[in-house]
Parts: C-alpha cells; sequence; structure tokens
C-alpha cells in the first residue's frame, strides 16, 4: 500500500536516512517523523538506528553545538541548564484531557483541545535552523513481557546522549516487531537557545496526550522534563499498565545480601532527593535500578524490572564515604555526563564531595565566584542541589546480573520512605499488604526539596512517591494498586522507613550510613529470620537485632537510648498525620473503603496506647505490655 508519509521523506531526507525509516516497516512512525518535519521546520534531520556509527554521531554533536564540553578525564562531559531551568516544572506539566475524563483534584490538567493548540502552536517552526534527530528506544529488558517500545523526538544532542546512557536501543525491536506495533512518542524541542539554554523559559510546556500516547515538551532541557522516557513515560506507562493489570513505579529495585550467599530483591519508593539512590547504591548490595520499575505477576510472584539501563543521579553529597562506589564511577574514565555542577580546570565539582571547592568556576550561572548572587540577591551555590549525573549502569562495579533478565526478578520486599523530621521511626514493617498498601503507601508524605521548583522544606502528600507522575484518578490508582498482589498468597512484604527523622534541636537522628543496617533487617524479615516489636502503627525491629546489626555491618555500636529515641510512637504527630491524609482523600471521589476502615483502626491503636502510656510510647513500654 502507497505511504505518503514515507514519499514524503524519501523527498525530504537523506537517502541514508530515507532509508532508515523504509527499513523499519512503521507507518505510525513514518506518519510522527512526516508530521513533526512538517510542524517543526528543522534544516536536517538525523535517523539514529542503534549502531555505535550513530551513537557516536550524537556524542559529537553534542560537544560539537556546544550542548556538551570535553572535560579532562576520558569520556567525561558537562552540561548546563539555565538558572530558572533545574528542575521539573510541575505547573506547566499537564494532561490533556477530553472532555468526559476527570482524573481528580491531585491531577494538573487542561482540555485536550486547547491543550493540542497551544503546545503545536509553540512547536510551529520551533526547530528552524536545528538538526532534528529521531531515536528508538526500549524500555525493560529487550525481547521480554516487559518490553515498552518508544519514539523520541527532540532537537537537543544532549538529551538524545543522556538518552542513549539511560535506555535500551530499540531500532532493532521495532523493525522485527511488524507494522503497527503499540509504543509510546516523545516530541522535545528545546527552543530557542541563547549561550546553549533555553531563552524562552514562558515557553515552557510539557504536556502528556493519554490519548495518543504522546508527550510533548518545549522550550526546556532539564532532564526530567526533556528525556521522554524518563518521567514522561512513566505517566503513559502507569495508564497503560492500570488497563492491563500491572504497575509501573516510582521505584529502586535492588539485591540485598542475606545469610548463605542468599540474595533478597527489594524495590523502594521514595520522593526525589529523599535517598533513593543512595538506598540502591548501598555497599554489599547489588544494583537493578534507581528510579522506575515495572511491576508484574508472574507465576505467584510480583516481578520487576528496570525500565531504565543508566542512572540520572543527584550528585550533592556522593563522595567517598557515604557513596564509595557512585564516587568511584565519577572518578573513573566512563561515559559520563555532569550537568550543573561547578567546573574548574576541566574537573566537574559539587557540593558535599568530601573536598575543598575551588572558589571560582563555571556553573549554570555562568562565570562563578565564592559570594556571586542572583537577582534576589541569594547566594549561588557553586553547584546546584538538583546537579546530577548521567551514566550506564554497567559502569558500576554493583551492577546486579539479572538487569537484562526478561523476566525481571522476584520482589520479596516494597519500602516507602520519605522526608520526615518529627513522625515516623526508621523503619517499621506494615501488619499486611492492605495496611501496607495504605498506610505506608497511600499515606506518603514527604517535605519537597530541590528536584522540582518551587518552595524546599514543605510537607507534601505524595501517595507511593508517584503523585506527580499519577495518569489517573487516585481512586482508580488505589484500587488497582489493592487488588494487584492481593491475589497472591504471598504478596511482597511493605515497609516505611524514614532517615530524615530529628531530635527537639533539629539535628539528624541517623547518620546516612544506617539505612544499610534498616535494609539488612527487612532482609531477614523477609525471611522471618527476625521477631518484631508491635506498635499501633505497625511492627518494629527488636533491639538486639539492631544492635546485632549495627555491629556487623557497620561496626558501630547502637545504644538502648538511640533505640529508645528513634523507634519511639510519637502519637500526636501519627494522629495528625492520619488526620492530614484523611481529609485528603475525603475530598476526592470513589476512593475504597478500606482506606478509611484502615486509617480509623490505626488511629483507634494510637488513641488506646496514648490512654496507657502518655503521648512518647517508647519500645520498653509497649515490650511490658
Ligand atoms: C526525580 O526527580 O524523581 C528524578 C529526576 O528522578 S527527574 O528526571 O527530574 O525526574
Ligand atoms: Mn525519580
Amino acid at each position: 500500500m502507497k505511504d505518503e508519509n514515507l514519499e514524503y521523506l524519501e523527498a525530504n531526507l537523506e537517502p541514508e536516512h530515507h532509508k532508515k525509516m523504509a527499513e523499519l516497516g512503521q507507518s505510525d512512525m513514518n506518519r510522527f517523523v512526516a508530521e513533526t518535519m512538517k510542524l517543526c521546520k528543522p534544516a536536517t534531520v538525523f535517523i539514529a538506528t542503534d549502531s555505535a556509527e550513530d551513537r557516536e554521531y550524537v556524542k559529537a554533536k553534542a560537544l560539537e553545538l556546544g550542548e556538551e564540553f570535553e572535560l579532562a578525564t576520558a569520556g567525561h562531559t558537562y552540561h548546563f541548564d539555565g538558572i530558572k531551568d533545574q528542575g521539573r516544572d510541575k505547573e506547566n506539566t499537564r494532561y490533556l484531557l477530553p472532555p468526559n475524563v476527570h482524573l481528580g483534584e491531585h491531577i494538573n490538567f487542561m482540555p485536550r483541545d486547547e491543550g493540542l493548540a497551544e503546545v503545536l502552536g509553540i512547536l510551529d517552526g520551533l526547530m528552524a535552523g536545528k538538526e532534528m534527530i529521531v531515536r528508538f528506544y526500549c524500555l525493560g529488558p529487550r525481547s521480554s513481557v516487559f518490553s515498552q517500545l518508544c519514539c523520541q523526538i527532540t532537537d537537543s544532542f544532549y538529551v538524545a546522549h543522556s538518552e542513549d546512557l539511560l535506555y535500551r536501543p530499540g531500532y532493532e525491536e521495532f523493525k522485527s516487531a511488524g507494522d503497527g506495533v503499540e509504543h509510546f512518542r516523545f516530541l522535545h524541542s528545546a527552543g530557542r537557545l541563547e549561550n546553549g539554554v533555553c531563552a524562552d523559559i514562558d515557553k515552557r510546556r510539557m504536556f502528556i496526550d493519554l490519548v495518543d500516547n504522546i508527550v510533548y515538551s518545549t522550550n526546556t532541557q532539564y532532564g526530567g522534563n526533556t528525556m521522554g522516557l524518563k518521567k514522561l513515560a512513566m505517566r503513559l506507562g502507569i495508564q497503560k499498565g492500570l488497563k492491563e493489570g500491572w504497575l509501573t513505579e516510582h521505584m529502586f529495585i535492588v539485591g540485598v545480601p542475606g545469610r548463605n550467599g542468599r540474595k533478597t530483591y527489594m524495590t523502594g519508593a521514595y520522593p526525589s532527593m529523599c535517598g533513593k539512590t543512595s538506598t540502591a547504591m548501598i555497599q554489599g548490595q547489588s544494583i537493578i535500578g534507581d528510579d522506575i520499575a515495572y511491576l508484574k505477576k508472574i507465576g505467584g510472584d510480583v516481578r520487576a524490572v528496570n525500565v531504565e539501563c543508566g542512572v540520572f543521579g543527584i550528585i550533592q553529597d556522593v563522595n567517598p564515604e557515604d557513596d564509595p562506589d557512585i564516587y568511584a564511577a565519577l572518578t573513573s574514565p566512563n561515559e559520563i555526563i555532569f550537568s550543573n555542577v561547578l567546573v574548574s580546570d576541566g574537573k566537574p565539582y559539587w557540593l558535599g564531595m568530601g573536598s575543598e571547592l575551588p572558589g571560582k568556576g563555571l556553573n549554570f550561572s555562568g562565570e562563578w565566584t565564592s559570594g556571586k548572587t542572583d537577582a534576589n540577591g541569594k547566594a549561588i551555590d557553586p553547584s546546584h542541589k538538583n546537579a546530577r549525573f548521567t551514566l550506564k549502569l554497567d559502569s558500576l562495579k554493583n551492577y546486579d546480573e539479572n538487569i537484562e533478565n526478561p523476566e525481571g526478578v522476584p520482589v520479596k520486599a516494597m519500602i516507602f520512605g520519605g522526608r520526615d523530621t518529627d513522625t515516623s521511626v526508621p523503619v517499621e514493617q506494615s501488619f499486611d499488604w492492605v495496611h501496607g498498601v495504605i498506610t505506608k503507601g497511600a499515606s506518603l508524605e514527604s517535605e519537597t526539596t530541590a528536584a522540582t521548583l518551587g518552595a524546599e522544606g514543605v510537607r507534601e502528600f505524595n501517595p507511593m512517591s508517584n503523585l506527580d507522575f499519577l495518569a489517573a484518578s487516585l481512586d482508580t490508582y488505589l484500587q488497582k494498586y489493592l487488588e494487584f498482589a492481593a491475589v497472591l498468597s504471598k504478596p511482597p512484604k511493605i515497609f516505611g522507613v524514614n532517615y530524615f527523622l530529628t531530635d527537639s534541636e533539629g539535628r539528624y537522628l541517623n547518620s546516612m550510613l544506617d539505612k544499610k543496617v534498616w535494609m539488612l533487617w527487612i532482609e531477614e524479615r523477609v525471611h522471618e529470620e527476625v521477631g518484631t516489636l508491635t506498635t499501633p502503627t505497625g511492627m518494629i525491629p527488636l533491639y538486639k537485632d539492631l544492635m546485632r546489626l549495627f555491629k556487623d555491618a557497620l561496626g558501630m555500636e547502637y545504644s538502648e537510648a538511640q533505640y529508645k529515641e528513634q523507634f519511639s510512637v510519637r502519637v500526636p504527630q501519627q494522629l495528625a498525620k492520619i488526620e492530614r491524609i484523611e481529609a485528603i482523600y475525603r475530598q476526592e471521589w470513589g476512593i475504597p473503603e478500606v482506606l478509611f476502615t484502615t486509617l480509623d483502626e490505626q488511629r483507634k491503636r494510637l488513641l488506646e496506647a496514648r490512654a496507657e502510656f502518655g503521648d512518647l510510647v517508647t519500645p520498653l513500654m509497649l515490650a511490658q505490655r
């Protein structure tokens, strides 16, 4: 059959690029590429296959065009996003919804017709004078039940290069799939650049069209806004998973070592900058992924894959003591992109790297010297708090051998953690799947950080740390989540963690290293090798087990006084949290009743404990009950 789009491509592409499209054999892709060319009007078009040559071209172009610059160490490059383009822009990230679709109060949306008109208007001619890159990827391992094919169009070689590090190639997958294969599409343009950064931030848009499985992103460079396969694909993945009975989650996947050489796989969901990557990188563990997981039920287990094969990680506080494996990778020759760090004498520097930073250099604000202030008179940090590194997982030495397993890995524990200075204990097991989904996942709150634009330190509701990415109403998401593993005879055990508890003076009660102990305790709980103490909110570790684990894993003494301070139930704070969470869900339609009964039961247990012991219920009080 005649394909008019392919004819258009033949007339308007260089022959080698037309050939690549023709050989792909995907009429939807021909249409997507032809329509985008007509709309965005690029000067030239580069169709990338999976070949090493095409990958090299992208890398070389990023350097040639000044989107990246070389550092002294072989393979290392750096990139800057503009001073106003340093995080995910939640305000301008919107779902485009048809008139009959309502996803509730927590979803930022606009009418689809209006949104499409606006973003297509912005995209009109936006690639003028630039090269348009067309790239094919596969989310999840290739040739697996988890594989999700994607096509990214962008005019940013930095974005294309980053995605080449973060995602598995997909040209050959598309080619062998046969015409009409289901896929996600992403269209990005950084728009007009000035000094290499986006000049028209007021026209920054991330618009998600759930009807056509396409996401548009304009006038931004920051990874979370631009790399379609990252947070933008997550939204399409959530929608697809909920329809088909599986989950797309904001989760790391790790293998935790246990007794007799065994390894136990776990996932963990934490909002940005709450220790997710560093938990995934704890010494002695192996890493499958640090950000996004697809979870499916296979053969009686929940199994998970990392949709990515690289890390776009926060660099602040990566130092030889706290994150030795990442630090080693960041200081060895390897393909790495450093974004928004301080650069001086060909070397990257970042806050918390464990050594002195130079007093001047280049950073996201341009030439930087210590004491430089922004337009509001606020001191500009040498490296941004949300500065990042991008690398392939296989450049880390703790890379898990199962990352490409087409069946994923069995998930035995799911962990939820937020930035919480005053309420939850450092680690706690939920009573069962439903209690865990509701009181740990659906009740997750976190104090805001620099990973998204806006004020920091404000407590925000963030169910499953997925709120920013939900492509469904909360009631549907929760209902499907509850159903997901309820049918399994042994669903994953659910845990809550909190690394950010402080004392009355605001000092952290735990060190960065303590999370290793919590992970090892969870591993032993999965195999039911250690006991617990039941509290009104869950099951906490026994002192003797923590004392042993602190000694064995960290060579540290852990005192009973520390245990008491960290693991006491703070009843007024826990009750206030229930009030907040309940009020949020009361505003929504159709929330499963079990959410309210579960919260209510928890409140009753807390009130009973308070009547018996007062506001602060120590583990000892509960043990002697
Ligand atoms: C996050 O903010 O959750 C990240 C980085 O993982 S971003 O790509 O910006 O989403
Ligand atoms: Mn993330």
